[in-house]
């Protein structure tokens, strides 16, 4: 079976999606496409020879269209909530890149409506959990390898930041790939969360304050401390060290020749989100395919998940704002999602 996959916004990584779909991954084909933005519906259209394709006014008509199995929202964050919820309603999977919606009650609402279908439609594309170093990590947590986690250090730094990113964005936009990824890696629930913010760079716009540190607290008592710096200038760079009992593991470097030359001994680093996880991108799409071609639930994050990230991001938010420490407040886990009992739903 062919999956027929309609795209809801063509930018940065909409575009990125319809290329592996297209030229790399098996079992799927883009059908559909739209963009608030004409000019780069057309453009997806004309970059990926997708003659076959047809364009859409908007979201909607496209989630309607009859040749539409399942859809792929990667519009803009703000734009996310109402093409999942129609996804839904029309009986059609979603992947939805993060986040799933901008507030805790948004992604709420979503779980309300999946629950009520009655069968699991949402994937949200927090492909960290599919990354081959971070499931080395939770391999190393849950076999006891390094004994009780205790501590977390991570950061997560950008070369540089778009004009129009924000103080607040380095959660809802940045942080909340290591929100989603973290938890599940120890298998725990953050309660709390604070925010400092050091000595400011030069490199960053007078109105971002960058670098910050999140530091977020879990219900077992370990400690999640993540430098965010999205000004950093040297590099894409991901950095993980979970801190046990009994020893210590970090995440992997990113493969790459070291070279000796003009009297130094060097790697190149990346520059780009799109090629660190490049492989990651890869799994996540093709288990969604994978999963719905043979019938099978959706294993990748769900819209729990989605919701969970959202209530922390609000308090990683609050806490910017108070410089106080935050209590993130969870609603009982749906049984629909595996937690142990359903609350009003
Ligand atoms: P982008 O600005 O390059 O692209 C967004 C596109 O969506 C634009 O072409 C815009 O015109 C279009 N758009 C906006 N609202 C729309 C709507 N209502 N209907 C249809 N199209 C709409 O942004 P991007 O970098 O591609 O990011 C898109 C999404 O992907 C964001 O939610 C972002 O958080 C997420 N993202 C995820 C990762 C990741 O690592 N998983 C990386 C980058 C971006
Ligand atoms: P982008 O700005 O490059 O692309 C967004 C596109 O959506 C634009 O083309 C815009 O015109 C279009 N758009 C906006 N609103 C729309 C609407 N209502 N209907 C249709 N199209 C609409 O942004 P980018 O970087 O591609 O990010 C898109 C989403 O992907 C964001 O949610 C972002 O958080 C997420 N993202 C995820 C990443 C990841 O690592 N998983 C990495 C980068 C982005
Ligand atoms: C972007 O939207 C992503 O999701 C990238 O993974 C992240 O590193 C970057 O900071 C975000 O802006």
């Amino acid at each position: 079976m062919t999956l027929r996959i309609g795209v809801i916004g063509t930018g940065a990584i909409g575009r990125d999606h319809i290329r592996r779909i297209t030229c790399n991954l098996s079992g799927a084909e883009i059908v559909a496409v739209t963009d608030v933005n004409a000019d780069a519906a057309a453009l997806a259209i004309e970059s990926y020879g997708l003659s076959g394709a047809k364009i859409y006014p908007d979201d909607l008509s496209l989630i309607a269209a009859p040749e539409v199995d399942a859809i792929l929202v990667a519009s803009w964050g703000p734009a996310h909530q109402q093409s999942v919820l129609a996804g839904i309603a029309a009986g059609k999977y979603v992947f939805c890149e993060k986040p799933l919606a901008t507030t805790a009650a948004g992604c709420r609402e979503i779980v309300e409506a999946e629950i009520k279908h009655g069968t699991r439609l949402v994937q949200v594309g927090f492909m960290r959990r599919y990354d081959s170093g971070y499931i080395q990590l939770k391999e190393a947590v849950e076999s006891g390898f390094i004994g009780e986690p205790l501590m977390i250090r991570c950061a997560h730094r950008n070369p540089s930041s778009a004009d129009l990113y924000t103080t607040d964005m380095a959660v809802t936009d940045t942080f909340i790939h290591e929100i989603d990824v973290l938890h599940w890696l120890v298998n725990d629930d953050y309660v709390s969360a604070r925010v400092a913010f050091p000595k400011k760079t030069r490199n960053a716009l007078p109105h971002l304050r960058d670098p910050q540190v999140i530091t977020l607290e879990t219900r077992g008592g370990i400690l999640i401390t993540t430098e965010i710096f999205v000004n950093c200038k040297y590099g894409y760079d991901i950095q993980c060290e979970i801190i046990g009992e009994e020893g210590i593991v970090r995440l992997p470097e990113v493969a790459g020749i070291t070279y000796r030359k003009d009297a130094q001994l060097g790697m190149n680093l990346l520059m780009d989100w799109k090629d660190r996880f490049i492989d990651s991108y890869d799994r996540e799409l093709q288990d969604f395919i994978d999963c719905i071609n043979q019938n099978r639930t959706l294993q990748g994050p769900t819209s729990w998940d989605g919701y969970v990230a959202a209530v922390t991001a609000d308090a990683c938010v609050r806490a910017q704002e108070s410089g106080q420490e935050e209590a993130i407040e969870l609603d009982e886990k749906p049984e629909f999602y595996g937690g142990i009992a359903l609350r009003s739903v």
